[in-house]
């Protein structure tokens, strides 16, 4: 089907063509930034909610109980689950898909697993590309779903208004947090499973350590939450909210202008890389593929050598992998 009538059922509310636009733009066909640019105008309206923490913390539950909360409140929801420890959508997909399932029959909610198979410094623009389809869409809210492991998972959150880091008394002390670089990226801290030992002496812990940081606009709250028996969400869905308006306050012409300008740079490098990947896959650059194979062009002088053809360069930009 073409890109065209793609749009126009998207348009129309059609759930199907979600889902395939959503496909086409997690493969990262050439189309992206033709679909994304038509998309562009009805972006931008979704409350923008990300939940990381180490495995087993609770995320996938907490996120059901605010998709509970969130519908309750009348406003319609899309989960993005980002799974880095299943290639092969096994387990833990599974999982949240099984625990998830009470909302799949209603169509306010669009749950969707992104798979971080044979991808790598793609994920995070994919997943904000999906979630900007999903808001696009007409979604209230979009939850975010990731590990809070590498860098990647610190870039995919850099896109959530709010940031919710999910914590429980096993997960280790303090230091770790530190370490995983969560204390910057916390906009809400929970400590889930409030029914276990220790989960009070880690709510004191994390209040302790964000004392000790320069005050600021917003108060880094820290909740504590029992998300398997929906205790404790109410209070999150009101910090979310209240994050979310401080956070408007906060912006203003030229933080929106910056934002822009670097959401616009990260496009650019990223639709470079890509249109250089295919280019390679296609063979546009063979002749000198084989100077560098054979060791009769160096890497570097092989490197300039693209760049100072100009032919070559603007076929290159143009994305296409086939001339030459
Ligand atoms: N005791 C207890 N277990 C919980 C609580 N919240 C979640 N769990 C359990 O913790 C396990 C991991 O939850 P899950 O949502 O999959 O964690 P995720 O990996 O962070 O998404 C599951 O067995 C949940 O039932 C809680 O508040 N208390
Ligand atoms: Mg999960």
């Amino acid at each position: 089907m073409d890109i065209g009538s793609l749009l126009e059922r998207f348009a129309g509310g059609d759930r199907r063509a979600l889902a395939r636009l959503i496909t086409l733009v997690e493969n990262r066909t050439p189309e992206v930034p033709t679909i994304m640019r038509q998309l562009y105008p009805r972006i931008g309206r979704a409350v923008l909610v990300g939940l990381t923490g180490p495995p087993g913390a609770g995320k996938s539950t907490l996120g059901d109980k605010l998709i509970g909360a969130f519908r309750a409140q009348g406003k319609s929801v899309a989960v993005v689950a980002v799974d880095p420890s299943s290639p092969f959508s096994g387990g833990a997909v599974l999982g949240d898909r099984i625990r998830m399932q009470e909302h799949f029959l209603d169509p306010g909610v669009f749950i969707r697993s992104l798979s971080t198979r044979g991808r790598h410094g793609g994920l995070a623009r994919a997943t904000r590309e999906v979630v900007h389809v999903l808001d696009a869409f007409g979604h209230d809210v979009v939850l975010v779903e990731t590990v809070g492991v590498g860098q990647t998972e610190l870039d995919i959150m850099a896109l959530a208004h709010t940031t919710v880091v999910v914590l429980v008394p096993e997960a280790g002390d303090t230091i770790q947090v530190m370490k995983a670089g969560l204390l910057e990226i916390a906009d809400v801290f929970v400590v889930n499973k409030a029914d276990r030992d220790g989960a009070r002496r880690l709510k004191n812990e994390l209040e302790v350590m964000l004392h000790l940081r320069p005050p600021a606009a917003w108060h880094v709250p820290v909740l504590l939450t029992e998300a398997v028996a929906n205790k404790g969400i109410d209070d999150l869905v009101d910090k979310i909210a209240a994050h979310g308006a401080t956070r408007k306050a906060a912006r203003t012409a030229e933080s929106e202008a910056s934002d822009r300008v670097h959401e616009w740079t990260e496009i650019l490098r990223d639709e470079l890389s890509l249109r250089l990947d295919r280019a390679l896959a296609g063979g546009a650059l063979s002749a000198i593929t084989t100077k560098v194979a054979t060791g009769s062009s160096d890497p570097y002088g092989a490197a300039l050598e693209v760049f100072e053809e100009r032919d070559r360069l603007l076929a290159l930009l143009a994305g296409d992998g086939t001339r030459r």
